[in-house]
C-alpha cells in the first residue's frame, strides 16, 4: 500500500516529522521530486537532524530509502549526508538511487546564483541549490541521467562538449563569468559515478516487486502545494511538482496504488522567498515573536538559514492546497508554539476588488487579496506532552475543530512538539 505525505502550504509544514513517525511502520520511503533545496528537520533518539537530500526514513534499520527518478540528485550532498548520519551513530541506511534520476551538476548551482544576482530586486528568492537550471536542462533534454555515467566515455564526452557550448555562451555574454571546461566536467562525472555506484538500482522494477509483495511504501513530498509549478503561485514556485499525483511519476509507481494522501498542514503560516502571502504578519515585532517561537528552534530556513516570513493560518490557501493534493486526511502540525497568544487570528477569506471569497485565486488576483480575519480564543499554556485530543485545553481543541471545518478535510493527527512521540492520533 502506498501513502503519500505532502504539504498543503508553502513548505516547512513538518512533513519530515510526520514521515519519520509513519516510517516506524513502513518498509520503503521515497523522495520523488525536488533536491537539496528541501530542508526537513527531524528530532529523534539519535539527535536533531536537518535532511536535505535523503528521505526522512533513513533512521530506521528496517526501511529502504529511495531517491526516485523525479529528484534533482545532488550526489556529493547525498554522500555527505549519509556519512554524517553514520558519524552521529545512525545505523548505515539502506539507500537506492534510481538509474533514471537526473544529476544536479555544479554548474546548475552557479547558474542559479548568477540568475538570482542578475534579477536583483526581482529575484525569486531561490535557495541557490540549482533547482530551476536543473529542471530546465532536464526538460530541454540536456541533463545527465545516472545511467549515463556508465556509458561509453567517448560518447559521454561528446555530450558534455555539446552542452557546454550553450552554457558558455550564457556565462560569457549574459553573466560575464568564467566559462566551463569539458575536462573539469568529465572529472566531476567520474567522481560522481564512483560515489553513486553502490546505490544505483532500477527502482521502478524494485517498487513493482515491492507493491506485489504487499510492502508498505511512503512517498515523501518536498515543499507544498502552493509552490507547485502548475497549481501554485507561479512564478514564485519551485521547479518540480510538489503534488502527490506527481509521486506516481517521480517514483515510478502506478497512480492507482497511492491509496492515502496525508496532507501536512501547519497551524500558522510560513514561507520563504518571494510571492504573495496574504495572511503575512506585517508588523515586524509581532512576526519575530512567532518566528522565534515557531518550528523547532525558530522559523529559519533549514537550507539557507534565512528568517522565514510568518503569517496567521490561511484557510483559503490551505483548503486549496488540500484540494490540489487530493487529500484523504490531514496531519496538523506545530500547534504548540501558538500557546502564547490571547487570541489567534485566522484568515478565513480574501477580499479582492471589494468582493469576499474563500476560493484561492490565480496569481494576478492573489496579489490584490486582503485577508479577512476571524479571531479564535487562545489556550495560554504549554500543550507539549499531551497525548490525547480530549486532554488538550478546550480552546486548542476548538482551534483544530474550527480549522477542520474551514478546510473541509479530516484532521487525523495533531503534532504538538518536535519529538517523534509528540503526536496525537485522533480516533
Ligand atoms: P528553489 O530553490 O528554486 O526551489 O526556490 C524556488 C522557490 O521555492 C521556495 N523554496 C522553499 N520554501 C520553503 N522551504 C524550502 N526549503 C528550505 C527550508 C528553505 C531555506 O526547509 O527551510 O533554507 O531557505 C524551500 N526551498 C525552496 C523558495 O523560497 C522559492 O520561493
Ligand atoms: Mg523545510
Amino acid at each position: 500500500m502506498i501513502k503519500a505525505i505532502v504539504g498543503a502550504n508553502w513548505g516547512d509544514e513538518g512533513k519530515g516529522k510526520i514521515t519519520d513517525t509513519l516510517a516506524q511502520n513502513a518498509d520503503i520511503i521515497i523522495r520523488f521530486q525536488g533536491g537539496s533545496n528541501a530542508g526537513h528537520t527531524i528530532k529523534n533518539n539519535y539527535g536533531k537532524f536537518a535532511l536535505h537530500m535523503l528521505p526522512s526514513g533513513v533512521f530506521y534499520d528496517h526501511t529502504t530509502s529511495i531517491l526516485g527518478n523525479g529528484v534533482a540528485l545532488n550526489i556529493p550532498y547525498m554522500t555527505k549526508e549519509i556519512n554524517s548520519l553514520i558519524e552521529q551513530g545512525v545505523p548505515k541506511p539502506k539507500i537506492l538511487v534510481s538509474d533514471r534520476a537526473q544529476i544536479l551538476m555544479p554548474y546548475h548551482i552557479l547558474f542559479d546564483e548568477y540568475e538570482e544576482e542578475r534579477l536583483a530586486g526581482k529575484a525569486f528568492g531561490s535557495t541557490k541549490s540549482g533547482i530551476a537550471p536543473f529542471y530546465s536542462d532536464k526538460y530541454a533534454k540536456i541533463g545527465f541521467q545516472v545511467q549515463e555515467l556508465f556509458m561509453d566515455e567517448a560518447l559521454l564526452r561528446e555530450k558534455v562538449e555539446r552542452i557546454i557550448i550553450q552554457k558558455n555562451i550564457l556565462l560569457k555574454y549574459l553573466y560575464n563569468k568564467p566559462e566551463l571546461d569539458p575536462d573539469d566536467i568529465m572529472k566531476t562525472l567520474t567522481e560522481y559515478r564512483e560515489m553513486v555506484e553502490p546505490y544505483v538500482c532500477d527502482t521502478a522494477l524494485f517498487l513493482d516487486e515491492a507493491i506485489k509483495a504487499g510492502k508498505d511504501i511512503l512517498l515523501e513530498g518536498q515543499l507544498g502545494a502552493l509552490k507547485d509549478p502548475d497549481h501554485g503561485i507561479y512564478p514564485m514556485v519551485t521547479s518540480s511538482s510538489t503534488l502527490a499525483a506527481y509521486g506516481a511519476i517521480g517514483a515510478g509507481v502506478p497512480p492507482y496504488e497511492i491509496k492515502e494522501i496525508i496532507t501536512v498542514v501547519k497551524a500558522y503560516s510560513s514561507a520563504v522567498g518571494g510571492g504573495a502571502f496574504v495572511s503575512e504578519i506585517l508588523d515586524e515585532k509581532e512576526a519575530e515573536e512567532l518566528r522565534k517561537r515557531g518550528g523547532d528552534g525558530g522559523e529559519y530556513g533549514v537550507t539557507t538559514g534565512r528568517p522565514r516570513r510568518v503569517g496567521w493560518f490561511d484557510a483559503v490557501a490551505t483548503k486549496y492546497g488540500c484540494m490540489t493534493q487530493g487529500t484523504t486526511e490531514v496531519a496538523f502540525t506545530v500547534l504548540d508554539p501558538l500557546g502564547y497568544l490571547d487570541e489567534i487570528p485566522v484568515c478565513i477569506g480574501y477580499e479582492i476588488d471589494g468582493e469576499i471569497t474563500d476560493r484561492f485565486p490565480c496569481t494576478a488576483k492573489l496579489e490584490k487579496a486582503k485577508p479577512v480575519i476571524k479571531k479564535l480564543p487562545g489556550w495560554k499554556c504549554d500543550i507539549t506532552g499531551i497525548r490525547e485530543f480530549e486532554k488538550l485545553p478546550p480552546e486548542a481543541q476548538n482551534y483544530v475543530n474550527e480549522i477542520e471545518k474551514l478546510i473541509g478535510f479530516p484532521i487525523t493527527y495533531v503534532s504538538n512538539g518536535p519529538g517523534r512521540e509528540d503526536i496525537i492520533k485522533r480516533v
